[in-house]
C-alpha cells in the first residue's frame, strides 16, 4: 500500500514539473524546449527567426542538425557573431547540447533562420516546427509568433511578477 502510494506522487511530481515548466514548454522523453517564440514577418519581407532553450536531460550529448515546418521549405540553423566589429551571420551544420545541459538560442546568438515564407506570421498565432537531431527521434514543438513590441511587453511583466508553483 504504501509503495503504491508512493508512486502516485511520483508521478503527480513529475506532472506538476511539465506544468511549471511554463506556458510553451514542450515535453519529449529527454528533450524539452522552453521559451520559444518566432519572430512576426517584418512586412516586404519572407524570412523569419526562430528562438527558444533547448534542454537535454539525457547523460549523452545530442546534435540538432536541422529543422522543418509547413511555413516554409528551408529553414537553416545560424549563428550570429562578431568579427572585427562587424555583426556576422553564418550558417551552422549543427547545434550539439551536452547531456544534462542546455543551449539558448536567442536573438544575437544562434538562431533558427526560416527562409521562403509562404505567408506572413502574424502575432499571436501558434506555428509547429519538427526538430530534427541526428540521433533522437523528431521533437515536434509549436512556437507563438511575436511582434518585437509584444515581447519586449512579455519581458518587462516577467521580471516584475513572481512565478507560482501550483
Ligand atoms: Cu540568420
Amino acid at each position: 500500500m504504501k509503495k503504491v502510494s508512493q508512486q502516485i506522487i511520483k508521478i503527480v511530481v513529475l506532472s506538476l514539473s511539465m506544468v511549471s515548466g511554463g506556458l510553451w514548454a514542450n515535453i519529449s522523453a529527454d528533450i524539452t524546449v522552453k521559451n520559444g517564440y518566432i519572430r512576426e514577418t517584418i512586412p516586404g519581407t519572407v524570412i523569419s527567426s526562430a528562438y527558444m532553450t533547448i534542454n537535454n536531460m539525457s547523460l549523452s550529448a545530442v546534435k540538432l542538425i536541422g529543422a522543418v515546418s509547413g511555413v516554409s521549405k528551408h529553414i537553416e540553423i545560424h549563428e550570429h557573431s562578431m568579427e572585427n566589429g562587424m555583426m556576422n551571420m553564418q550558417q551552422r551544420q549543427f547545434i550539439e547540447i551536452a547531456g544534462q545541459s542546455s543551449v539558448k538560442l536567442q536573438p544575437s546568438g544562434l538562431h533558427l533562420m526560416i527562409f521562403d515564407l509562404k505567408s506572413p506570421l502574424k502575432d499571436g498565432t501558434l506555428i509547429p516546427i519538427t526538430l530534427k537531431f541526428a540521433t533522437h527521434p523528431d521533437v515536434l514543438i509549436k512556437l507563438p509568433v511575436e511582434s518585437i513590441k509584444r515581447k519586449k511587453s512579455v519581458e518587462k511583466k516577467a521580471t516584475k511578477t513572481h512565478s507560482h508553483h501550483h
